[in-house]
C-alpha cells in the first residue's frame, strides 16, 4: 500500500503561519508583481481569482489585484520540508521525497506498529500539524499513480483512500489530462479520436492507440489509465534535475549580457551539484523568447560534472548553436541525468592537473559563499554590470 503526501499551498501556507492577520486573503507568493517573474505558488483564497502556479505575476495581478503579493523565503520552505520529511520517516523507512512539499511511502509491513493505512494517513496529518502548522492533502492506493490522484482528488486539508475494488469507478469517468504524461497536446490527439474520458482510453483498442502515440506510449498511458503502476518507492532516489532560470526585467539582445546571466547561472547549478554531491550527465539551456517561443538545447557530458566551468563551456557551446533572432525573456540552466558519489574515472586514471585545480578553487569558492552569501564571490565577468537589473523567477 502506497501513500502519497502533498502539503497545502505550501510557500503560501508557511506565510501565511507567519503573518496570522493575513488570514482570509488571497496571497500570492512569488516575483514582484510590478516586474515579468512568475508565481510559484498561491492560497487557494487567490485561486478562485484564477490564479496559479507559473502564471506571469502580471497576469495574477490583473485578475487579483487586491492580494497580498510576497517574495520567496526558500530558507523557510526548506526548513518547513525537512520537518515534514522527518514526520513521515517516523513511520516507514521507505520514503520518497519527490519536491520539497511531497512524498510517497511504502506502508506496507507497516500495519502491525502503526494500524491500518487510512490510520496511519490520519496520523501522518496530525503531527504534520501539529509540528509544522501546516495541513496536507493525503492519498492511500494500491500504487504511486493512484495514491497521487487520490491526494489531488481530496485537496486541500484532504485523506482520499482509493480502495483496490473501486479504481475503475474513480478513474474511468476523470479527464484524460490525469493520466500522468498526457499533456495538452495528447489529450488532442486523444479527444480527435473521441477519447476524453480515463475510461475511455483503459477500453480503447491498444492497437488504435498504437497508431497514433507509438508503442511505448501507448503501453504508458494505456496500463495507467486502467490503474497499473507498478514503479517502487525508493528512498534513495537521486532529483532528476537540479536547475536555475532567470527572466529578465527587459527583454535582452545584447548576446554579451545573455552569456554573463548564463555564466551566473551555471554556478549557481554547479554549486547546487556540488552541495549535494551530484554531478550531472546533461547540461540544458532554455531560452524563452519574447514571444514566450521557449526551446531547450541539451548535451549529454562525458565524465559527468559538478563545474560550473565545465557546464558553462558546454553552455556557450549550446547557445552559439541557437542565438536567438528575437529579443530573450528568459534564460535557463539545468544540469540532469544526475549520479552521486566520487568521479569514478578521476579516482581510477586521476584527472589531469588543471582540472583537479578547478574544483579546488571550486569548492574554495563555495565556503566563501556558504559564509557570505551567495552573491560574496563571482568569476571576474559577473562583478562589473553595466545596467540592467535581474528578477528572480
Ligand atoms: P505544489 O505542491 O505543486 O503546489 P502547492 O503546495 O503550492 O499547492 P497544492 O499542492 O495545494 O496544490 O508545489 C509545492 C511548492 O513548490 C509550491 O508551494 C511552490 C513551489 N512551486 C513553484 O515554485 N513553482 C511551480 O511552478 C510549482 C508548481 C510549485
Ligand atoms: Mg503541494
Amino acid at each position: 500500500v502506497i501513500l502519497h503526501v502533498d502539503m497545502d499551498a505550501f510557500y503560501a501556507a508557511i506565510e501565511l503561519r507567519e503573518r496570522p492577520e493575513l488570514a482570509g486573503k488571497p496571497i500570492i507568493v512569488g516575483a514582484d508583481p510590478r516586474g515579468r517573474g512568475v508565481v510559484s505558488t498561491c492560497s487557494y483564497e487567490a485561486r478562485k481569482f484564477g490564479v496559479h502556479s507559473a502564471m506571469p505575476i502580471s497576469e495574477a495581478y490583473r485578475r487579483c489585484p487586491q492580494g497580498v503579493y510576497l517574495p520567496v523565503r526558500m530558507e523557510l520552505y526548506v526548513a518547513a520540508s525537512h520537518q515534514v520529511m522527518e514526520v513521515l520517516r517516523r513511520f516507514t523507512p521507505l520514503v520518497e521525497p519527490l519536491s520539497i512539499d511531497e512524498a510517497f511511502l511504502d506502508v506496507a509491513g507497516c500495519e502491525g506498529l502503526f494500524g491500518p493505512p487510512e490510520t496511519i494517513a490520519r496520523r501522518i496529518k496530525k503531527e504534520i500539524l501539529a509540528e509544522t502548522k501546516l495541513s496536507c492533502s493525503v492519498g492511500v492506493a494500491p500504487n504511486k499513480f493512484l495514491a497521487k490522484l487520490a491526494t489531488e482528488l481530496g485537496k486541500p486539508d484532504g485523506l482520499t483512500v482509493i480502495a483496490p475494488d473501486r479504481i475503475a469507478e474513480t478513474l474511468d469517468p476523470l479527464p484524460v489530462t490525469r493520466v500522468f504524461g498526457v499533456g495538452k497536446r495528447t489529450a488532442e490527439a486523444l479527444a480527435a479520436l473521441g477519447i476524453h474520458t480515463v475510461g475511455q482510453i483503459a477500453r480503447a483498442p491498444t492497437e488504435m492507440l498504437r497508431a497514433h502515440f507509438g508503442d511505448a506510449s501507448t503501453q504508458h498511458i494505456q496500463s495507467l489509465a486502467r490503474g497499473e503502476d507498478d514503479r517502487r518507492v525508493e528512498p534513495h532516489r537521486l532529483p532528476q534535475q537540479v536547475g536555475s532560470e532567470r527572466t529578465f526585467d527587459r527583454d535582452v539582445t545584447d548576446a554579451r549580457l545573455m552569456r554573463r546571466q548564463l555564466l551566473e547561472l551555471s554556478g549557481l547549478v554547479g554549486m547546487e551539484l556540488r552541495r549535494h554531491g551530484y554531478r550531472a550527465r546533461t547540461v540544458r539551456l532554455k531560452l524563452r523568447t519574447e514571444d514566450f517561443a521557449t526551446i531547450t538545447r541539451s548535451r549529454t557530458l562525458t565524465p559527468p560534472t559538478d563545474s560550473d566551468r565545465a557546464i558553462y563551456r558546454t553552455i556557450l557551446e549550446l547557445f552559439a548553436k541557437s542565438l536567438p533572432k528575437l529579443p530573450v525573456r528568459l534564460l535557463g540552466v539545468t544540469g540532469a541525468d544526475l549520479v552521486h558519489g566520487p568521479d569514478e574515472q578521476a579516482t581510477l586514471f586521476g584527472p589531469p592537473e588543471d582540472v583537479q585545480k578547478v574544483a579546488r578553487v571550486e569548492r574554495a569558492m563555495d565556503k566563501v559563499r556558504e559564509k557570505f552569501g551567495r552573491t560574496a564571490l563571482k568569476p571576474a565577468s559577473l562583478v562589473a554590470r553595466p545596467r540592467g537589473k535581474r528578477s528572480d523567477s
